[in-house]
């Protein structure tokens, strides 16, 4: 077995560069060793900032005997050209989420990957990976509170306007965290989703109307209101709490000391993902190295990456029609075995 996967990553955006810091600098069995951008420049520039081989061509990268897996970190509606090419070559991937921007997408590689006859794709719902989620996890399935019948989860981010925001992104962006974690903690798939629009804040692009609640709910009737907030002008906040017939849980609180001062009792919040889910993008991208060496795969698959991008599409068609809107799945092959 190999010790070390030699790793090609296409996208050197913000999150490209944090994994490529985390597995190069912290975490153990592989290393980031050649990089591709669309933007050559930009992309030969981090290549130089972390002394790694540019490739102007992703796909010659890809295919190159010496990358052993790859990571997608391209934006969105790129995923799919990239994660579809890995499959072709055999090779493991990892792709930020979404897995692609559309079902279609999506769909198109679920069929590539069961055409190849190997699962290989593991999709970035790093929630999966953070204590506080697993912890309602194991609360949920010990059975102790009964079943769950209603969830409140909010999604806030501080206020980004180099991330420009419209009402359509927000969705398959953000809220897509929220559609896989509900559908991982409820281990149930979705009827139907419902969108509204409430005041919009007056911190809100012209393109965005923010906040927006997506109100979705399961096979069995269990209800979750999420509100996704991009402007929330005080930090990244991440909020779950799921009622059930006998017991309340909530996801906890990162924990940070807290001051008494000035007549308040005062605790700081993160201002940005990428620090309030750290520990769990690497145990996320850790885990992944870790199967990979062993030739196997952990995690969210392509068909959960795919069932995120169908609910995503439902709730942009409920928000632009105000309806409530069934969320269809093609039927799920055996390769894919459960949620
Ligand atoms: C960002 O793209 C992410 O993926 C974060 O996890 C999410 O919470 C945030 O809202 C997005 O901006």
């Amino acid at each position: 077995m190999k010790k070390e996967l030699n790793i090609a990553l296409v996208g050197t955006g913000g999150i490209g560069q944090t994994h490529i810091e985390r597995i190069n600098d912290t975490l153990k069995g592989g290393n980031v060793v050649a990089v591709s951008d669309v933007n050559t420049d930009f992309g030969k520039k981090i290549a130089d900032k972390y002394k790694l081989k540019f490739f102007e061509d992703a796909y010659e990268m890809i295919a190159a005997d010496e990358i052993d897996a790859v990571m997608v970190t391209a934006s969105d509606e790129h995923h799919e050209e990239f994660v579809v090419s890995a499959i072709e070559h055999g090779k493991y991937v990892f792709c930020e989420k979404p897995l692609a921007p559309t079902k279609e997408g999506a769909k198109r590689i679920v069929d590539a990957e069961v055409k190849g006859g190997k699962k290989l794709v593991q999709v970035g719902f790093m929630r999966r990976f953070d204590k506080g989620y697993l912890q309602l996890k194991e609360m949920i399935q010990s059975g102790d509170y009964g079943d769950p019948l209603l969830m409140y989860c909010a999604h806030r981010n501080y206020s980004d306007p180099a991330a420009n925001w419209t009402t359509a992104t927000t969705i398959p962006n953000a809220l897509v965290h929220e559609m896989d974690i509900c559908r991982w903690l409820l281990d149930e798939d979705y009827e139907s989703v419902e969108v509204v629009l409430p005041k919009s804040s007056k911190h809100a692009n012209p393109q965005l109307l923010d906040p927006q609640i997506m109100i979705l709910t399961t096979k069995s009737g269990v209800r979750i209101d999420v509100e996704g907030f991009m402007n929330s002008r005080y930090g990244y906040d991440i909020q779950c709490e799921i009622i059930c017939e006998e017991g309340v849980m909530n996801l906890p609180e990162p924990a940070n000391a807290y001051v008494r001062s000035d007549v308040a009792i005062k605790y700081p919040i993160f201002k940005d993902w990428s620090y309030r889910f750290v520990d769990a993008y690497n145990i996320e991208i850790q885990e992944w190295m870790d199967a990979c060496l062993e030739g196997r795969t952990i995690g969210p698959d392509a068909w959960d990456g795919y069932v995120a991008a169908a609910t995503s599409d439902a709730a942009v068609q409920a928000r632009e029609t105000g309806e409530t809107v069934k969320i269809e799945l093609e039927p799920r092959s055996d390769f894919y075995k459960s949620i």
